[in-house]
């Protein structure tokens, strides 16, 4: 992969997107090309194309996706799954027909069956009931891999797809109803500290188990693998460690120095109860993560303080727009 080849990365305002841009621009990538929804809009199958044909690119990121916590994806269930199949087909074809000859797509952890065995292998995939909450969006994301395979298989394109865990960083989404527990729990943290609160809200029982990559070691991952020529179909992104929410929850409240006591919301689903990625195909190319959790959650944090004033975050509402 050239320094100067022409790297197209959407969705760049989102978390994943965004942090794509850091790490492309830091290894000296200088031609990134990038475009907000007001000038191109990804649902617009004409005007993806069209521009996919101008600017014909080497290389598509594509992480723009409509993504959310396990709320919205279980309350928003037509949106997730049509926007997410519009956006990746849309893109994938639109690529194909352009002559871009390399991509790469996002998927998720949660495309494996509910009840697989863990930690998840990729061979995991389709061999299983996808859990709930979560199984529109799991269907157009699994949809979105099979086109990478079959653009791959019919026409020999260079598509390829990683599957990332559940993912945190600078530019996630803080909207208490639509986020993932991560920036919710930090959230929810830091304005109890702040107002003097002394309980943490968590829903559900706290048991399930989840693994959290910070978003700066997934964009590592990916270039890595981008720079390695990687040709496979796809790769799990992780650490291949969990917690539970509880644990979670306390490693938060240490970070943002909140001392009060952890109170469960019972009537909140638990969703998947556990969901660790087996990341030794990953190992095997030579990559680690560098970012343990609690590093990640005071680098988080950080960002929460510097984008949000003080007592302010209860008004504030964030864009969903990046991959997770
Ligand atoms: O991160 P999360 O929303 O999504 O929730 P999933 C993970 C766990 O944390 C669930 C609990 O058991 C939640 O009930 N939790 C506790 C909370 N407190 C909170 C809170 O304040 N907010 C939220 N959001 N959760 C999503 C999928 O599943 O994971 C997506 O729905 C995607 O499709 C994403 O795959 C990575 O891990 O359950």
């Amino acid at each position: 992969m050239n320094k100067d080849a022409k790297i197209f990365i959407t969705g760049h305002r989102g978390m994943v997107g965004s942090a794509l841009v850091r790490r492309l621009e830091t290894g000296g990538y200088t031609d990134i090309l990038t475009r907000t929804r007001h000038e191109l809009d990804l649902l617009d199958q004409a005007a993806v194309r069209q521009f996919l044909a101008e600017a014909k690119p080497d290389y598509i990121f594509i992480a723009s996706a409509r993504v959310g916590g396990i709320h919205a994806n279980n309350t928003y269930r037509a949106d997730f799954i049509y926007q997410n199949l519009m956006i990746e087909t849309n893109l994938i074809h639109g690529a194909h027909l352009a002559g871009v000859h390399r991509l790469m797509f996002f998927g998720s952890s949660c495309i494996y069956p509910r009840d697989c065995p863990q930690p998840i292998k990729e061979e995991y995939l389709l061999t299983g009931p996808l859990e709930r909450t979560n199984e529109p969006y799991a269907v157009a994301k699994i949809a979105g891999i099979k086109l990478c395979e079959a653009y791959k298989q019919q026409y020999g394109r260079e598509y390829v797809s990683v599957m990332p865990t559940n993912l945190y960083g600078p530019n996630d989404n803080y909207d208490l109803e639509t986020s993932h527990v991560l920036p919710a729990l930090l959230r929810k943290a830091h304005e109890a500290k702040s107002l003097g609160e002394n309980a943490l809200v968590v829903w559900g029982t706290g048991k399930p188990r989840r693994e959290f990559l910070y978003v700066d070691d997934l964009a590592d991952a990916c270039v890595f693998l981008m720079e390695q020529d990687y040709t496979g179909s796809f790769l799990n992104i992780g650490t291949g460690q969990d917690v539970t929410i509880h644990e979670l929850a306390e490693t938060i409240m240490e970070v943002v120095g909140f001392k009060g006591e952890v109170v469960f919301d019972s009537s909140k689903p638990d969703g998947t109860m556990r969901k660790v990625l087996d990341v030794s195909k990953l190992k095997q190319f030579g990559w680690n993560p560098q970012t343990s959790l609690k590093q990640g959650i005071e680098l988080a944090y950080r960002d929460v303080i510097a984008t949000f004033p003080i007592l302010g975050l209860r008004q504030k509402h964030h864009p969903v727009e990046s991959t997770s």
